[in-house]
């Protein structure tokens, strides 16, 4: 079998990378020493994180000048997301770390003043001047497919700047500003997204890259015509932990009560959807943009190594090829044996298992009640900031479980209150959002407001915005308490609970200026699949992203 050698200098999900790799048909060679880049004909550096520490890691590593030899040589090259920001000069996000200069340029901060930072889900690459035969064949890129991003700096687009030179640039536009996808000359080939997470599309531009395509010309790719731009992202979510039997399944519960009620078929059994992989697998066949998976009861009497979501993910990412988050359980734990695991260990976990993001739900409250108790000081050691320091803020998810408190009288409470239009039954008019911890089952002296403006401090990379009033009620999502939550932060936001049809998610992306929309209950009942939502938001002239053969 034909090889590829990959340089795993940073942390992240390399294990996707290698799947896809490998599904491609080819096997993977690592570099241990920048010696090992020598013998090398096809080099990949991926690279997720902070531009300063992936690129101080390559020079402390000895690696700069192998990467710029082996460049030199006129051998292959892909770099991937940092991996394609080394190639530039450098970077807004570390002024103090030179990049390898291989390519004139810097990257600069999306401005968040009309949009959510950091930039993520599905947007272009589009060749520039599609007329030139370059343009047209470059690396399997098609002007109408949809690649995974996720990032909060980037190169600005200058028309010719680098066309001067020689290279062949596609780009993506992001609210008002356009910036690199991707960008190749002659050996060299690198993209700011990431082709092993981006389904068929992306898995195109890897074989071409693999097999020495430079020039791929794509025929069978979407025929819709798609336009520019960020897409809006349906997201599938499942709710793991173990039935009474002891089986992994997939469950969804009815305001977070996931046993079937009593007089019911299976009355006072945890309800039993299906099993985790097969009902992942599905939903990315379906074309979910992503997929989480909560693992809702933390398996607390099993060694961490042995957590079972861990094998879950591993065999998930090997056949699904969109981004894969994993929450339940993401915090400081004691092992079986009485061991000490840190919540970045216990994360790495996860991310070498093939999850792109964790999300992090009690234990973000418990910061956030800190971070309110010492005055508005970050102490540098929760979860959130260790893992967003080591990760990128990108990786970290907050999953946040809130509840309706009405009030008569915003003065009767020190939370933040909306006036809401829909009164309780006594008519109270005002309410504040109380976050719950422990699947809901424990309530907290704070405020979504007050939780997601802190773990935004923190580092937290995006929100993922659950209603313990409207879960499992298909009456649709929290449309007031999406937008108080947008209007407090600059980083995305996923609405969840109360999906029940299309029309729901069309009302979301309506009505708010939301991110990304979760389904679960819906898609595991059957009721409608994935691609019937995005096909509904299609028609109704929302950007999604079309299914590639
Ligand atoms: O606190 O870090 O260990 O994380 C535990 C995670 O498990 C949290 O993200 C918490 O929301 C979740 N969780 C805990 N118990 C439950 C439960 O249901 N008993 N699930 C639970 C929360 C909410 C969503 C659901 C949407 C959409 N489930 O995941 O998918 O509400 O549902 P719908 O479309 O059917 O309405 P930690």
């Amino acid at each position: 079998m034909p090889s590829v050698h990959l340089l795993d200098h940073v942390a992240g999900n390399i294990r996707s990378l290698v799947n896809a790799i490998e599904k491609l048909g080819f096997t993977v060679e690592w570099i241990k020493s920048p010696e090992d880049i020598l013998q090398a004909e096809r080099l990949i550096v991926p690279g997720v994180g902070h531009f300063g520490h992936c690129l101080s890691q390559i020079s402390q590593g000895g690696y700069s000048e192998s990467i710029k030899h082996h460049v030199s040589a006129g051998k292959p090259f892909l770099g991937i997301c940092v991996g394609m920001q080394a190639l530039f000069e450098g970077s807004e996000e570390d002024e103090a770390v030179p990049g390898l200069g291989l390519i004139k340029g810097r990257l600069n901060r999306f401005r968040d003043s009309d949009k959510s930072v950091p930039h993520i889900g599905w947007n272009s690459a589009k060749p520039v001047n599609l007329d030139s035969e370059e343009s047209k064949t470059f690396y399997g890129l098609h002007p109408n497919s949809k690649y995974y991003y996720v990032h909060s700096y980037a190169v600005p687009y200058r028309k010719g700047f680098l066309e001067e030179e020689g290279w062949t640039v596609a780009t993506a536009q992001y609210g008002n500003e356009e910036f690199i996808g991707a960008i190749g000359r002659g050996n060299v080939f690198a993209t700011q997204f990431h082709p092993e997470k981006s389904g068929q599309a992306g898995l195109r531009v890897l074989e071409a890259f693999l097999s020495n395509q430079s020039s791929h010309l794509v025929d069978q790719a979407v025929e819709l015509k798609v336009q520019p731009g960020l897409t809006r992202r349906v997201i599938a979510c499942l709710d793991v932990r173990s039935n009474d039997a002891g089986d992994l399944v997939v469950t969804k519960g009815d305001q977070y009560d996931v046993r079937e009620k009593p007089g019911a078929v299976g009355g006072g059994q945890v309800r039993n959807l299906g099993k985790p992989v097969d009902v992942a697998k599905r939903y990315y066949q379906q074309g979910a943009d992503e997929i989480t998976f909560l693992n809702i009861t933390s398996f607390r009497n099993c060694p961490v190594q042995d957590a079972p979501m861990l094998e879950v993910l591993r065999r998930a990412s090997e056949t699904i090829f969109v981004p894969l988050t994993i929450g339940g359980g993401i915090r400081e734990t004691v092992d079986t044996d009485g061991t000490r695991v840190s919540a970045l260990e216990v994360a790495k976990l996860y991310f070498k298992s093939g999850a792109d993001k964790v999300s992090i739900g009690g234990d973000a409250v418990t910061a956030a009640e800190d971070y309110y108790s010492s005055g508005k000081v970050l102490n540098g050691t929760t979860a959130i900031e260790v893992i967003s320091k080591a990760y990128g803020c990108q990786a970290v998810v907050v999953s946040v479980d809130p509840k309706k408190v009405y009030v008569d009288d915003p003065k009767d409470t020190s939370h933040n209150t909306i006036k809401t239009e829909f009164p309780s039954d006594k008519g109270q008019q005002y309410c504040w959002y109380q976050c719950y911890i422990k699947g809901g089952r424990e309530a907290r002296d704070i405020d979504v407001r007050q939780l997601v403006t802190a773990v935004e401090a923190m580092g937290a990379g995006e929100i993922m915005l659950n209603s313990i009033d409207k879960d499992g009620t298909n009456s649709g999502f929290d449309i007031e308490l999406v937008n108080d939550v947008k209007s407090h932060v600059k980083i995305p936001v996923i609405a969840s609970s109360g999906a029940g049809d299309p029309t729901h998610f069309r009302e979301v992306f309506f009505k708010t200026s939301v991110d990304a929309a979760l389904g679960a209950g819906m898609f595991h009942r059957q009721e409608y699949t994935v691609g019937q939502v995005k096909e509904y938001l299609a028609k109704e002239g929302l950007l999604v992203r079309p299914l590639e053969p």
